[in-house]
Order: C-alpha cells, then structure tokens, then sequence
C-alpha cells in the first residue's frame, strides 16, 4: 500500500506531505508516514530543516475519528509528536484550510507555525466529547497563554490566522505560495541557533498566585452554557495541570482524563452526531449525480415571525427574496422585525453593520403573486390551515414559472394534499423550519410521494448553503419532530392529573439535560395557542387556566406565577385547578416517581421514533437523533432520543414501557423496537 505521506528534498529542505483526502485526518498510516519523514530528514547531513505541510483542501483537520473505539494501531499520535518536538533540527507547520484538533497538535509539536490569512486554527474535541489528547492541552497554554487555551479548549471554536498570529500561535502569515514561503520560512530559521519548543515554554504561564482567580472567573462566566456535559471539566482541569504542573507530568494528566472521556458514553454519543450530523444531509435512493435547480431568487409567502425569520436565511447568504404579504402594511411591520433583528445581530458582534445592510437591500415586498414568477423557489410560510395552504399553492401553480421549487413550512399537515392542488406536484416539497427560524439549525425536509429527485437534492444543497442542519422526513402527521412531541406532551397531561406537579415534571426533564420541561415550554409559548377564546366554555384545565388569564410568560402567569424578571415560581391557583380537575375526571392523586415520568414521557418518545423507522418515515435512526438535537434541545451528550435509547438499553426501554402499558394505550409497542430488544441490538 502507498504512504499518504511523501517527502521532497529542496536542496537542504526537507518537506513532508500528507496528502489523505478529504481532510487529511491523522490515521495510522499518515502518523507512520511523519515519523518516517522526520526520520528521512534527521538522517540526511544536508538537510537543515524540516516543512510538514499537506496537498488538498486543508492541513489535518484531526485525528481520524473513525478510528476511535477500535484496538490502537501503528505508532500513536503523543509518540509521534514527542519525537517531532525533540528533532534537533528545526521542524515548521505549513498551515492552510483548518489546523484542527490533532492537527493543531501536530503543529504545536513543530517549532514554528506559518500560515495563510484564510486558514482557521482550533482544538474542536471539546465537541466530541474529548480533548487535546496529544500533548495539545499542555503545549497550547503554554504558546498562547492559559486564559486564550481555555477559551479554545473548553469551546472548540477555532480561531482565524490572523488571531492564530496575534496571540503567537502563528509565527507568520503568507499571502500566497504557502508550499514555496514555508521553504524560504525554513531557511531563514534554519540560520538561527535557538528554536522554541513548545513544551518547554514558560513564558506564557501566569504565576502560581493568578492561576485560582483565572480559572474562577472562567467558570463563573461559563459554567452555565458547561451544564451536563463532561468534556468541558477535564479540558479546564488539563489546562490547569499544564499551569501548575511540569509538563511531564501534566501529560500524565491529560493522559488519563482523555482516556477517560473517550470509554464513557458521552464521548460515543457525541461522536455518533459527528457522523450522523453528515449522514442525515445523503438521501440513499437519490442518485449522487443529480442535477441541481440553480435557487438565485427566493419568494416567501407571508412576513410574520415565521416568514421573516426564514427569508434571514437566505438574506443572510446573499440570496435576494421577494415576501409576499396581504397588505403594504403587514410588509411594513415584518421589514421592521427582521430590520431590528440585523441590528441586534451588528450590536452583538455576530455581523458588520455592512452585511446587515447588503441583507436588506436585497429584500424586496410585494402584495401581488405575479411578482413571484421568476423566483426559483417559493416557500409559503402563512396559517397552519390546510385550505389557506392549498388556495396558496393553486395560486402559486398559476403565477409561477414551470421549474420552480414550491415549498410549505407546515409542520404537521400532508404535502400530498397541497401538492394535489397544484398540476406539478413533483416541485412540491416540505420545508419545516423551526423558530427563531433565523437561529434554530433544524430544517425537515418533507418528502411527498411525487416529489422530484432534483427538489430533493436541491433542497438539501441549499440547506447547507444556509447553515442549516436538513433531515429528509416523510408525509406523516408531525413528521419527525412534532409527532415524537406527542406523546411526550400527552404522557405530560395525564401526570399531572395523577399527582405529578407539572414543576416535578420539569425538573425531571431540565436534570435529564433539557433547557426546559413541558409546561416551562407551554408557558413561553403560550398556553392561549390555539385556544377558543371564548371564557365561558371551560371543558378542559386549559380552557380554565386560559379563561382565569393564566396564558403563559406573557401574562405574568401561566402553569407558573412570573416575576418582573419572568423568573418563574410554583402556583397555589394552578395545584387547586389541577386538584379540581382531576377529581372532576375521577383521577386519584398519588406520589409520582421521577423514575415514571421519564418511563412515560421519554421512553415513549423512542417508541414512536422505532413507529416512524418501521414506517419508513426517517431513513436512518440517526436522524431522527439529528432533528431532536437541533431541534428541540435534546441533550447532546446522550446522543439523541435513539442512541440514548441504545445506550440505556432496548430491553430496559422495553421493559420501562410495558411496565405503564395499562395507564398508555395510546402507544403500542412498536414491533421494531421489542425485536431489537429481544435480539439484544441497537438502532445505531
Ligand atoms: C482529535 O484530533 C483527537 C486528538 O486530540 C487526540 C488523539 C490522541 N476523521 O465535515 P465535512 C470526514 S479528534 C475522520 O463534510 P467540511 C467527514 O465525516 C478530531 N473523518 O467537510 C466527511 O465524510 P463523508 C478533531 C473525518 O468541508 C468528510 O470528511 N478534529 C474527520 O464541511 C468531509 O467532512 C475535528 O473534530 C476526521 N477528523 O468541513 C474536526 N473530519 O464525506 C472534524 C471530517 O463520508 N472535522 N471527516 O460524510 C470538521 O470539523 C470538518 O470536517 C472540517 C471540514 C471543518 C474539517
């Protein structure tokens, strides 16, 4: 088998390249292919410095994820590195693309850095679950300083060269011509009698009296956004070993702490997003070669917060839109909404003042449907009804020129039946946003029985192209997301009309991991969506908390009372009405345990997501773990309702159901799922 790894001699240096498409992970035989390169230059009298650089898009993007969970083979990346750094000759890191995780290691390792202006640099493990387990989390702290590795460590982000540079991570930024500047680079050093080595810097270590203060103010910024997850702990004490510790021994630290995050659960759940997060964009019967639909104009109907929040995406990415609304005035008020939200975002740093405005200027309003005829694709984002719904789309089919995309946002009614009322149901698609539409990643792609491959290939370009995260999902109600809310929601309801506090219920949920439970959800939404208005027909506790004023955050009370900083506290009104109701409908009260309110609010989510495999409304489990992560706030350190489920076990998820069958039969077993159980599989 060829290297990925090839060297070449430039007189008196040596450059060694790596060249393992696509982002030059750092499998085994790249990691073998370094050392011999290292070795080649070290034996060779008339070399006098060393260039490791890679071909392709980028320099290694990171250790090579899919080898992680399997026994070990050839050298290991720590060893690999060591050498690097003790090489008597002066070793450079020719950077473009991304230098990331192991990749940034084995820059650390070299003794300078050189890179383009485009290149971004970071240790992203953090996001698997890991950390810089190749001596990244002591030799970072110790070139740019503890406070910027902890920023990079405990969050992943990476940073532009330009930032790399000014902190001192980056010796020298190089227009162009990287492969020639890194050997003019090489020269230059070479001359020098003394190189940095990173793992015996002390200069950027702050003394032992600053170390508590640094790290406590870091923690009382952050701890909050750390919530839950593992990982970010054992960066920051990695980061602290490498400011109190001498270097060996804070290896031995970060050693141990990475083997430790990368046998636990959390680090495998996270890895399993990783890849499901890029599987979910492949749709297995479209072929890859599908042409695209060229998207240069947008048409979106209705400029409410839906509207407005979708037509940011694609204003955002330089796509011009034209909104449709009824009125000039409605058109006025939706400008101003999405107006002050571009401003928030340049007040908040997120964009220039001059990208906000190259958003704007793009915008266009209109109140007739024969200004949408030259838009490529038309999302219609008005009243979730579907006979406002289909009127639109027999509009649309009239106005709108032959090869246009016409997609609905709905989130729960049946794209066959809006198709239907257009002549070209194959240009008919689903486009379910999730609001803020401008901010929430998620977007479910609903498949119709007609529509065409090149919509379906097309939309899922163009959701990249947006930032969006897009999972194909089939004509069900609710599709993913809002059908697996169901029964969590439904179990919810009858809890608490069997002694479960709807506080109780909450609580259980935010421990799990959630930002927030049920009702806290209820309530910032407002519990008067979809309530009849009128005060005198009070059938159900809803109808009884809507008609006593009780609609949520918004009216200082809901299943909770609000303060004026809308923090919420327990209700004595709501427990009465509650106590009220369920003796009315014949419910006794009991003591509830946190352990049945997970059985019955979360393990029937995983049933109803094994209904949706079984009926093929999801192509993979993993995406259903995709549309829950980015969706609804589902912890990302399990995973992902299934993956969850395949690390708590299908027998105990099984057994937990059939426990509470009695008090559930709006849920059958799904018979996936008991198989599955049986047999002693996973759906991942
Ligand atoms: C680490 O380094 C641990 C060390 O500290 C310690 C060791 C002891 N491995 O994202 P894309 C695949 S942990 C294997 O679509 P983009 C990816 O699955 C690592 N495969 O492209 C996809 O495959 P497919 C720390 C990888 O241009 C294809 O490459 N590093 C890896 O949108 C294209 O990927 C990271 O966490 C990998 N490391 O983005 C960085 N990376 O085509 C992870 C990618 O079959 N990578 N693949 O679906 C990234 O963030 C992005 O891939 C990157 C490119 C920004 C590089």
């Amino acid at each position: 088998m060829t290297s990925p790894v090839r060297t070449e001699l430039h007189d008196d240096v040596l450059v060694v390249i790596s060249d393992n498409p696509p982002v030059n992970a750092l499998g085994a035989a790249v990691r073998q292919g370094l050392k011999d390169g290292i070795k080649e230059g070290l034996a060779n009298d008339g070399v006098k410095a060393i260039v490791i650089r890679c071909d392709g898009r980028t320099f290694h993007a990171g250790a090579d994820i899919t080898e992680f969970g399997k026994p070990p083979m050839g050298p290991s990346l720590p060893d690999v590195l060591d050498e690097m750094e003790r090489a008597p000759k002066p070793t450079i890191a020719a950077i473009h693309g991304t230098a990331l995780g192991g990749g940034l290691e084995v820059a650390l390792a070299c003794n300078y850095r050189i890179a383009v202006p485009s290149a971004k640099l970071g240790v992203p493990e953090v996001k698997l679950g890991l950390l810089p387990g190749a001596g990244g989390t002591q030799r970072l702290p110790r070139v740019v300083g503890v406070e910027q590795a902890l920023e990079m460590t405990v969050f992943g982000n990476p940073i532009s060269a330009k930032a790399a540079e000014a902190s001192g991570l980056v010796d020298r930024l190089v227009e162009d011509d990287l492969a020639g500047a890194a050997i003019a680079f090489a020269r230059e050093v070479a001359a020098k009698g003394d190189h940095p080595v990173s793992s015996a810097r002390t200069d950027k270590l702050p003394d032992a009296a600053a170390i508590d203060g640094i790290f406590e103010a870091f923690t009382q910024k952050n701890g909050r956004k750390m919530r839950g997850f593992d990982a970010p702990a054992a960066n920051m004490r990695c980061v602290r070993a490498a400011a109190e510790m001498p270097y060996e021994q804070g290896v031995k630290v970060e050693r141990e702490e990475f083997m430790k995050l990368m046998t636990g659960d959390q680090s495998k759940a996270q890895r399993h997003l990783f890849f499901a997060e890029r599987q979910a964009a492949k749709i297995d019967d479209v072929p890859k070669d599908t042409p695209l639909i060229d998207i240069k104009k947008v048409g979106i109907i209705g400029a409410g917060t839906m509207g407005g929040g979708i037509a940011m995406n694609f204003l955002s990415a330089g796509i011009p839109v034209t909104t449709l609304e009824m009125s000039d005035d409605a058109l006025e008020r939706g400008r101003g909404v999405v107006g002050r939200n571009y401003a928030g975002n340049v007040k908040g740093g997120r964009m220039t003042e001059a990208q906000a405005k190259g958003a704007m200027d793009i915008w266009t309003g209109t109140t007739d449907y024969a200004d949408l005829a030259d838009c490529d694709l038309i999302i219609e984002a008005v009243f979730e009804s579907m006979d406002v719904k289909k009127d639109v789309f027999g509009k649309l089919d009239s106005h709108v020129k032959q090869g246009a995309i016409l997609a609905s946002n709905t989130s729960y009614l049946n794209i066959d039946e809006i198709a239907a009322a257009t002549s070209r149901p194959d240009a008919v698609v689903g486009m379910h946003f999730f609001s803020p539409a401008n901010i929430m990643k998620l977007l479910e792609v609903v498949r119709g029985a007609k529509t065409s491959d090149a919509v379906l290939a097309t939309v899922m370009a163009l959701s990249k192209k947006i930032g969006k995260v897009a999972v194909v999902a089939g004509v069900c109600d609710g599709f993913i997301g809002n059908r697996m809310l169901k029964p969590r929601q439904v179990e919810a309801n009858k809890l608490i009309m069997e002694g479960a506090k709807p506080w109780d219920i909450d609580r259980v949920f935010v421990e799990f991991g959630f930002p927030m439970g049920p009702f806290q959800m209820s309530d910032l939404a407002g519990l008067d969506i979809g309530w009849h208005r009128d005060e005198s027909r009070i059938e159900t506790l809803r109808d009884e908390l809507c008609a006593a004023g009780r609609w949520g955050q918004k009216t200082g009370k809901g299943f909770y009372d609000y303060d004026d900083s809308r923090r919420g506290s327990p209700s004595d009104e709501v427990e009465a009405l509650i106590a009220k109701w369920a003796e009315k409908e014949s419910r006794p009260q009991r003591h509830v345990p946190d352990e049945e309110i997970r059985e019955r609010c979360l393990y029937t989510m995983v049933n109803e997501g094994a209904l949706i495999l079984e009926e093929g409304m999801a192509q993979r489990a993993s995406d259903i773990d995709v549309v829950w992560i980015y969706g609804y706030g589902w912890p990302r350190y399990t995973g992902g309702p299934m993956m969850w489920a395949d690390l708590t076990g299908l027998d105990v998820i099984v057994a937990g159901l059939e426990k509470h069958a009695a008090e559930m039969p709006e849920w059958p077993l799904s018979q996936m799922l008991k198989d599955k159980a049986a047999k002693g599989e996973t759906f991942n």
